[in-house]
């Protein structure tokens, strides 16, 4: 038996990762210091691993920015407006210029990764010649013996997955595109091979989607080439987030080992369908690398056993399901926590631990480790058997509640506009307003305690104050509070939201040097107090136009949070929107008659397998409903999506019934409009009318093309002027000058349209 890690998280236990990169951003160290710093915290975490156990430990899966783009990079896949001006810049210059953008060269495309929250950069295949460049997993490699006398197992992306996951090329060029990269993966791994490595993993999480038969055949035969001409190295083709389709073609690919997923999906059910080839080492993923919850480790034992009935022990690797990229490093820190919580967590050190354990357990007796499978029994029982299990005082009786708003849309709407009195073609934000150094400054001040509950609670005040009187000033219709008593928009219902617990260091990459930090879901979750209600209220009371409301929705708090596991995600996702449903009773109750409810990582939730995707959405659906239906009929709910890929969720937006949704459009214009038209969408529909991912100041004349364009799709009467996105992350300049134009844009445009009446 052997233990083996998939990935670490490249953050450091206090995030200096970001820190120096941050630095070397803005001009503070120079390049040679950003490396250094970083090879510190790299090898820190490279020895971490061994202290823990871990026979075959990953390296090369430590990255600046993003392993995708690493990938390209490694193979010379540079977009052209990054390869003009090249010898300007050093190639890390280069590398950070496609993730971020330069100011003549728009930043590559970031999307989600799978099911995850975190956003890799988008390969585009067109307008290079691929050449393996340097060979970074080697460097990796080399460092990592020298430096720590580890033999490490190089961490490469696979052939398919990365083709897959780019763009630039269509489907019927996929075949040429893997021939064009196969020589390259081979004298990749030749050169690994010639440097002494023995083990390599080939990460492939796209094999736990649905392949086409195409797909299989090329992987079949880039695998072939590479068993084929690079013999002796022993290839791990790595899968993860699910089980795998296709599972015979899968385990039957020419490699030394099939990684795979037993935490997801059943593949314990496969594995005893079909069995498993008995040349080769089972890669079995059977610690949660998703979660934060520490295991059962006579379950995770049993399992073990249930697996070697069908590959011989000599032959498993004991795993976490996948990189442990996804969860925070270590819990030792968190001495604020309940030890009754605490020893029920397991953080990326914590699962190695409980991997390595495994392992001895696996290849001894199970009495080995009798004394740790105890403390892990103890462990999660005493959490079970604790207060933070028993129901809370606000959890009510979920089935009692009406899901459905009672009047039709067509309906509503009439009392809606009666009430609100908006003009043609409404203008508003979706939220967020710049959140400044000074806010994240005085909120830092609070959290130390170095300025009051009051000092901070005038402080907020005072900003809401200042930007009411701005969009009063621009001439928007519907006005915003602004968030800024947010720091991330999960993170903030978390800590106010019974059930829910906020760590210290429990950060998470999640683009770039950006991380966030997802709340804990340990018990029942239920409404304990509002939450929102004070800061709308306020705003209000400083204008006669509409404030708006802003809440996250259901779907995304449960999506970008840890849940417990102890009961169904469904379950608790209805528990968090029966909690949301009081808090916009409190809002209505308080005299907001337009209330938000956002859901962006609705699609990013969807299931990578088709079949759960029914469930998923329905329930999704429901919640969101749950939480909303409440209100009166004049009261007016939004939503508000980041994702522009609506297609297969299309449906379900739909049966969201929100009054109004604003989406995220502005970089994919005709596609999204005509996704509207065809599904002949019937409410309100806010579309981002400019970027708010770039610092660049949209002009009034383009604003009022890109409503034009979508005015000859949608009615006007159904239209509502906003940016795309939220401005958390735009500077006050910025955002006003922008704003302005948006404003003036969409008067130009009434006026046009009134007219035409
Ligand atoms: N919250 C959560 N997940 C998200 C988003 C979010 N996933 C998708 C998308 N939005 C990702 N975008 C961001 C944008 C900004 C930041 C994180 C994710 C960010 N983070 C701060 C940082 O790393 O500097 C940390 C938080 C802080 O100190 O304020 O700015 O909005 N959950
Ligand atoms: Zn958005």
């Amino acid at each position: 038996v052997l233990s083996s890690n998939v990935g670490y998280p490249r953050i450091g236990g206090n995030r200096e990762w970001k820190k120096e990169l941050e630095k070397f951003w803005d001009g503070k160290i120079t390049e040679e210091e950003l490396l250094n710093n970083t090879k510190a915290i790299r090898l820190e975490g490279l020895k971490k691993q061994k202290e823990k156990g871990i026979d075959l430990i990953p390296v090369g899966d430590f990255s600046l920015y993003d392993h995708v783009l690493d990938t390209s990079v490694l193979f010379d896949v540079i977009p052209k407006r990054f390869q003009e001006n090249a010898d300007s810049r050093t190639p890390l210059e280069t590398y950070f210029a496609i993730a971020r953008g330069t100011k003549d060269a728009v930043a590559s495309e970031m999307t989600k990764w799978f099911n995850t929250n975190y956003h890799y950069i988008v390969p585009e295949f067109n307008e290079s010649k691929p050449a393996l460049k340097e060979n970074r997993p080697l460097f990796f490699y080399k460092e990592t013996k020298e430096e720590l006398g580890i033999e490490g197992k190089p961490v490469i992306l696979g052939p398919i997955t990365f083709i897959k996951l780019g763009k630039g090329y269509e489907e019927k060029e996929f075949p040429e595109l893997v021939s064009e990269f196969r020589p390259l993966y081979i004298q990749l791994l030749q050169e690994l091979k010639e440097a002494g490595v023995t083990w390599v993993q080939l990460d492939e999480p796209i094999f736990s989607t649905s392949l086409s038969e195409t797909d299989l055949q090329q992987a079949k035969q880039i695998y072939e080439a590479i068993s084929e001409e690079v013999p002796g190295i022993n290839v791990i083709i790595q899968t993860y987030f699910e089980t795998v389709d296709a599972y015979e073609e899968i385990v039957n690919l020419p490699a030394a080992a099939i990684g795979l997923d037993f935490v997801h999906g059943n593949s314990l059910e496969l594995l005893q369908k079909y069995g498993f080839p008995k040349d080769k080492y089972l890669a079995a993923g059977v610690i949660d690398g998703r979660n934060v919850w520490r295991h059962d480790l006579n379950e995770k034992l049993g399992l073990l056993e249930s697996i070697s009935r069908f590959v011989d022990k000599k032959n498993i690797i004991v795993q976490p399901s996948c990189s442990l990229l996804h969860v925070p490093v270590t819990k030792e820190g968190e001495t604020a926590l309940d030890p009754v919580i605490k020893n029920a967590l397991s953080f990326a050190d914590e699962k190695l631990a409980e991997t390595a354990l495994l392992k001895r357990g696996l290849e001894s007796e199970k009495e080995s480790i009798k004394k740790e499978i105890e403390e892990s029994i103890t462990a999660i029982r005493t959490l079970n058997d604790s207060k933070y299990r028993k129901p809370t005082k606000g959890t009510v009786k979920i089935n009692e509640l009406k899901a459905d708003r009672g009047l039709p849309f067509n309906e509503r709407i009439v009392s809606q506009k009666e009430k609100l009195q908006l003009p043609l073609l409404p203008t508003t934000t979706i939220g967020s307003l710049p959140q400044t150094p000074e806010v994240r400054k005085q909120r830092l001040k609070w959290r130390k305690g170095e300025i009051t509950n009051q000092e901070y609670d005038q402080y907020i005040k005072s900003e809401i104050e200042k930007w009411i009187a701005i969009q009063e000033e621009i001439g928007l219709d519907v006005l915003v509070h602004g968030e800024f008593e947010r720091t991330d928009m999960v993170e903030y219902f978390g800590e106010k939201l019974n059930g829910f617990l906020v760590t210290k260091f429990g950060w998470v990459q999640s683009y770039g040097s950006r991380c966030v930090k997802p709340p804990i879901i340990f018990g029942d979750v239920s409404f304990d107090q509002p939450m929102t209600v004070k800061e709308s209220v306020y705003a209000q009371s400083l204008t006669d136009k509409r404030v708006k409301g802003m809440l996250t929705g259901p779907v995304t708090i449960l999506n970008w949070s840890f849940v417990r596991d102890d009961i169904s995600r469904f379950d608790v996702l209805d528990q968090i929107a029966a909690a949301l449903r009081s808090e916009i009773e409190e809002l209505e109750k308080n005299g907001i008659n337009i209330i938000q409810v956002d859901e962006p990582a609705l699609r990013e939730g969807l299931p990578l397998k088709e079949d759960k995707w029914k469930e998923y959405l329905d329930r999704a659906v429901h919640a969101f409903r749950l939480a909303t239906a409440s209100v009166e009929n004049s009261t007016q709910i939004h939503t508000h999506m980041c994702y522009s890929d609506f297609e297969d969720i299309f449906e379900a937006i739909r049966a969201l019934d929100a009054d109004v949704i604003s989406i995220e459009t502005s970089r994919s214009h005709g596609e999204l409009i005509s996704a509207f038209e065809e599904n002949t969408y019937d409410k309100e529909i806010g579309l981002g009318v400019y970027d708010i991912h770039s610092p660049r100041v949209p002009s009034t004349e383009e604003i009022k093309d890109n409503v034009t364009r979508a005015l000859k799709t949608i009615p006007a009467n159904q239209f509502w002027i906003n940016p795309d996105c939220g401005l958390k992350t735009r500077k006050e300049e910025e955002t006003i000058a922008a704003l302005k134009n948006m404003v003036e844009a969409a008067k130009e445009v009434r006026e046009a349209q009134l007219a035409a009446q």
